[in-house]
């Protein structure tokens, strides 16, 4: 065990910590609902062990239901839902247990860091890092489709439907300064707009390609870590090659190397104020499936193997 560090900040006890894995069932955000079926995919191949097995010691804290009976009220069910995960994420934070998500669609996200800012509340506010390879930034006014998972950055931004960026006391989740986005090669017009009049700091993918991924995730953890109580990455795993990783609902060409990537992220998780990660939208019934959840696992070995 490592000796207490006399830098650590308030509330962090340092020390080795037990990775808390939280399952997310969201499906009814995005067009593929078998989404919802990725975390007790995941524990049912042996997560646990398979990961205890690369020196990470993890337990699972719940997987989270979504009502399938929502009808009409999708944002009421994703929103009743992001208050559990809230729950459970900010639970997590209080007691310096290491988190990670396990979605489902993107909608998750809404519940996962609105319940670290709670946690969070008091010392200072939230940084993310978000990881896609679109924006998540519309709002129900200009989303084409509807759909929640192509709103939550919008919702923990503060925009969009009440019922999604009221999640927890803290409100909204973030703020725009301490938000970069890494790895965006798809998206429309509002959303890119509704970023630019906030101040969110894109980094597309030909940003990515021209100066390396370790040089943007520098770039962007100065903007999660700076002035912010602790930090998070949310991974959207669409934001990888879809050559390496298949079993995505939304894949578009091009894209972030696995293997770059978890350099990246054992960077991040080296700054003791590293809260935890999310990774969504595998989906378990498309094909590479085995493969995609060998990638989850191996991204949370690199974010997780130096904090134990
Ligand atoms: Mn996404």
């Amino acid at each position: 065990m490592d000796m207490p560090s006399p830098c650590a900040p308030s509330g962090v006890r340092p020390g080795a910590r037990t990775l808390s894995l939280i399952g997310a069932a969201t499906g009814i955000g995005c067009a593929l609902s078998a989404t919802s079926e990725a975390p007790a995919y995941l524990r049912d191949r042996g997560i646990i062990g398979r990961l205890g097995a690369q020196g990470v010691e993890a337990r699972w804290s719940e997987i989270i239901a979504v009502s399938d009976e929502a009808g009409a009220d999708v944002a009421g069910a994703i929103s009743r839902a992001g208050r559990s995960l809230a729950y459970s994420v900010s639970d997590a934070v209080r007691n310096n247990s290491s988190f990670t998500v396990l979605g489902g669609d993107h909608s998750c996200a809404i519940g996962t860091w609105s319940g670290a800012a709670n946690a969070l509340r008091g010392d200072g506010p939230l940084g993310l890092i978000w990881v896609d390879a679109h924006m998540d930034s519309h709002t129900p006014e200009t989303s084409p489709s509807g759909r929640i998972h192509g709103m939550p950055l919008a919702c923990l931004l503060g925009h969009g439907d009440s019922a999604l960026t009221s999640i927890a006391h803290a409100t909204p989740a973030l703020q725009p300064q301490h938000v970069a986005i890494v790895g965006v090669r798809s998206y429309e017009a509002e959303e890119a707009e509704l970023l630019r009049r906030l101040g969110v700091r894109v980094f597309f993918m030909g940003e990515v390609e021209k100066r390396g991924l370790a040089a943007v995730m520098d770039d962007a953890s100065h903007i999660a870590f700076n002035g912010t109580a602790g930090a998070g990455v949310s991974i959207d795993l669409d934001a990888l090659d879809p050559e390496e990783v298949s079993a995505v609902g939304s894949p578009e060409a091009g894209g972030l190397a696995v293997s770059d990537l978890r350099a990246a992220l054992t960077r991040f998780a080296e700054n003791p104020r590293a809260i935890g990660c999310e990774i969504v939208e595998f989906n378990p019934t498309l094909s590479g499936a085995v493969k995609t959840a060998d990638i989850i696992e191996e991204l949370l070995v690199s974010f997780q193997g130096r904090r134990a």
